[in-house]
């Protein structure tokens, strides 16, 4: 059967990069705390295994515990990320060992489950959703490599995709009604449905994300220095914090440099921007005359097709991510240059939408008008409400199985370890 068949693939591509991510350090690296933001590397590989015995093992399989004695330890919810390193977690040849006999089990539960019948098995949800959380965990055990310091551990050579120069710097998009979220797509989490009407004024959006070069205007120009580009709330963090520049980067001279995977390299101008917070984002916009997209806006820009007013799983279509359409899968360690990608526009013409860098929206993380909670209120519900900005697209650590038009992620507005840029927007006179 198709349907099983891709599933297992999927959670051997997950575990793939999992098993690639702790086996590139040694082992007091995977055990070590590389910032108080992050879990130790160990930690997310055991979790991960965790969550799969919960959800695949026990519920879709109705099969005994494996280890139901460390089912708090991995609750993300019971101890900060801080914490982590001083509970007494699985080293790193117990936990291999844990997740493995997990995975056994898990194969054999996709053998004798019928994909039908039950909500959470329907078309393989509860496996498409434990083949995300990986993912997603993935990315985040990226984000700690980054942080890292010490000889470079992960290696590979630039996303050279065919690049559009010249493009224009913004399209219009116009005013009207476009379905937001989704009913039909098989593994879209609770939070991305379901599908309703969402209307939008008119407004310009960029067609590429911020680059370094735009930033580096930005810094030039004094923006970090000038109150009026900034909220309240982000200038007193600005302050607090000293920010004046991205995540990883120093000036020397008067070259940028960049710290990235280990390796100092000069910040490359072409780029999509990384590593900065919302308030840098919202900032960057309001000192350019624009400000950052709605959610909405971000979404409609992504997905909606003039031609038949219907809203599209990705902006080139419909058809699943291939290497062309977009940077994924974290194999290339870095964004490629904006403009790049042009089999991923969408088409009003937007490039980047998915891939690259993650990209902060205006938006606070809400709770969407008919949301149901599924299956567990602690993946989206107990995070909606006004501490978190929502973030689109996907960043080029995110995995092909964990992006789509509708996905939300959402961090703290203070937040730039995470692989995050933006674009701008502004609005247009009604058409
Ligand atoms: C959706 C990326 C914000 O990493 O905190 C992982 C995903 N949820 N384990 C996160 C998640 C539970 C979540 N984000
Ligand atoms: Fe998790």
């Amino acid at each position: 059967m198709r349907l099983k068949e891709d599933i297992a693939n999927q959670l051997i591509r997950a575990r793939r990069r999992s098993d690639a991510l702790t086996e590139a350090v040694e082992e007091a690296d995977l055990t070590r705390q590389h910032s108080p933001l992050m879990s130790p590397l160990v930690w997310d590989y055991a979790h991960i295994g965790n969550q799969e015995e919960l959800w695949l093992v026990r519920d879709v399989g109705g099969r005994e515990p494996i280890r139901a004695d460390i089912d708090s330890l991995y609750d993300a919810f019971q101890h900060p990320r801080r914490d982590r390193p001083s509970l007494p977690l699985l080293g790193p040849a117990e936990a291999r060992s844990y997740v493995g006999t997990v995975r056994d089990k898990v194969f054999d539960v996709l053998d004798a489950t019928a994909l039908e019948g039950r909500r959470l098995v329907d078309q393989g949800f509860a496996f498409g959703m434990i083949v995300q959380h990986e993912q997603q965990h993935d990315e985040t055990m990226m984000a700690t490599h980054q942080l890292r310091r010490g000889a470079p551990a992960l290696s590979a050579g630039p996303p050279n995709p065919p690049r559009d120069r010249d493009l224009p710097r913004e399209v219009l998009v116009p005013g009207g009604t476009f379905t937001m979220g989704t009913d039909v797509e098989p593994w879209a989490l609770d939070n991305e449905r379901p599908a309703r009407p969402v209307h939008t004024q008119a407004y310009w959006i960029d067609t590429v994300p911020v680059s370094n070069a735009d930033f580096i205007a930005f810094i030039d120009d004094g923006g970090y220095d000038d109150p009026r580009w900034w909220t309240p709330e982000g200038w007193a963090h600005r302050s607090s914090s000293d920010l004046n520049a991205p995540l990883f980067w120093r000036h020397e001279g008067t070259q940028w440099w960049r710290r990235r995977f280990g390796v100092d390299e000069p910040v490359p101008l072409p780029e999509p921007v990384q590593h900065v917070c919302w308030y840098e984002a919202d900032a960057y916009a309001r000192w350019a005359g624009k400000r950052l997209p709605t959610e909405a806006e971000w979404e409609k820009a992504a997905r909606w097709d003039p031609a038949t007013g219907r809203s599209r799983r990705y902006p080139w279509g419909d058809a699943d991510p291939e290497v062309r359409h977009a940077n994924l899968g974290g194999a290339h360690l870095q964004p490629a240059p904006v403009g790049s990608y042009p089999d991923g526009a969408s088409p009003l013409g937007v490039y980047q939408l998915i891939g690259d860098v993650w990209e902060w929206t205006a938006s606070d993380f809400t709770r969407p008008p008919g949301f149901v909670a599924f299956p567990y209120r602690e993946y989206s519900e107990v995070f909606f409400g006004g501490d978190y900005k929502v973030l689109r697209g996907g960043s080029w650590a995110a995995d092909r199985s964990a992006v789509r038009g509708t996905f939300r992620n959402w961090d703290y507005p203070i937040r730039r370890q995470i692989f995050s840029g933006f674009r701008c927007a502004r609005d247009a006179a009604d058409v």
